[in-house]
């Protein structure tokens, strides 16, 4: 048996994202076409039976934010997610978008994966946006600068080339028994979930700022037999962008809510009741108290010792 974790590192808009949920089979990452998407390490558990030539393996993938200069708090906790992620891993999977040049930013994330002192397989993405010839020199410029593993062309969104990343990725993976129980899927709350994908609503209707402007929160989770009530609050710094997200005649706010009721019904198997606000906080992605609190990790230990002070004081 093997097992152990592995890191997606890329550039915004790689394809990281698409890659975890193709993996997975299941939608665990936000995917929109503009780039920083995801904001914090996602994680995605695979449960791989043996098949020829492939012994049985647990896989821990963690998506990542994409990899890019940070300019504000918000951006240095994201590169911080990436870091956290490295760290212990036991193989990166570098994801490069084959449409795109390569720019200033993928020697940087060449230095993170190398840093993270383990192998590090290639993926070229997207490749059915372009002819197979293109390919060669890409791979011939990669491989030069570092030993990869393995360098596989594949297509997150068609799913091609993940039989052979999946072969790969087992061979290369320390032998060791599973790390989680094999029911388990992540580690992300459904609390956290809804709240991406109603940020995910936000990406997909909004344009310029306001995408990397706005964040969620969620107010109220109250779960019932037959429709769980939510109650959720789309943070965003300036008027002019409350304005926006509200539309005319609340417009804005009634389609982001309807769409993101619908899929959250999806995930959750139940109707919802679907309550979004808006808020203004000027400046927030550079308040680390505010970014801080918008780590679901935060949140649990915050949690986790509040409770234990209730417990201990209870016991005085
Ligand atoms: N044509 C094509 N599009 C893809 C492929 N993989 C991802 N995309 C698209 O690329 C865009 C970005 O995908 P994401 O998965 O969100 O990328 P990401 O690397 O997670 O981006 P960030 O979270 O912003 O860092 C989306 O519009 C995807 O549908 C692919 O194999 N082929
Ligand atoms: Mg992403």
């Amino acid at each position: 048996m093997k097992s152990g974790f592995v890191t997606i590192l890329g550039r915004p808009n790689a394809g990281k994202s698409t890659l975890l949920n193709a993996l997975v089979g299941e939608k665990l990452a936000i995917v929109t076409h503009k780039p920083q998407t995801t904001r914090n390490r996602i994680q995605g558990i695979l449960n791989l039976p043996a098949k020829k030539g492939r012994p049985k393996a647990q896989v821990i993938l963690l998506d990542t934010p994409g990899v890019h200069r940070p300019e504000n708090r918000l951006d240095k906790k994201m590169m911080q997610e990436v870091r956290n992620a490295l760290e212990g891993c036991n193989l990166v999977l570098l994801i490069a978008d084959v449409t795109q040049k390569f720019g200033v930013g993928e020697p940087l994330v060449i230095d993170l994966a190398r840093r993270a002192n383990t192998p590090v397989i290639l993926l070229l993405n997207k490749v059915d946006l372009v002819d197979k010839p293109r390919l060669l020199p890409l791979i011939e410029h990669w491989s030069k600068l570092h030993d990869f593993r393995e360098i596989i062309p594949i297509s997150a969104r068609n799913k091609t080339g993940l039989d052979d990343l999946l072969d790969v990725m087992v061979r290369a993976l320390p032998e060791g028994q599973p790390y989680f129980p094999a029911d388990r899927l992540t580690d992300q709350p459904v609390r956290f979930m809804v709240a991406e994908i109603v940020r995910e609503q936000v990406l997909i209707s909004t344009h310029q700022e306001i995408p990397y402007a706005t964040t969620v929160l969620i107010d109220r989770f109250e779960e019932g037999e037959r429709l769980d009530s939510i109650a959720a609050t789309i943070y965003c710094e300036r008027d002019g962008q409350k304005a926006i997200l509200i539309g005319k005649g609340g417009s804005m706010l009634k389609k982001i809510g309807t769409e993101a009721r619908h899929q959250i019904e999806r995930m959750l198997g139940k109707k919802v009741f679907l309550e979004l606000f808006i808020k203004v906080r000027a400046g927030w992605r550079d308040s680390s108290d505010f970014v801080e609190g918008l780590d679901w990790r935060r949140q649990l230990e915050d949690i986790a010792a509040r409770e234990q002070w209730e417990q201990a004081q209870k016991i005085e």
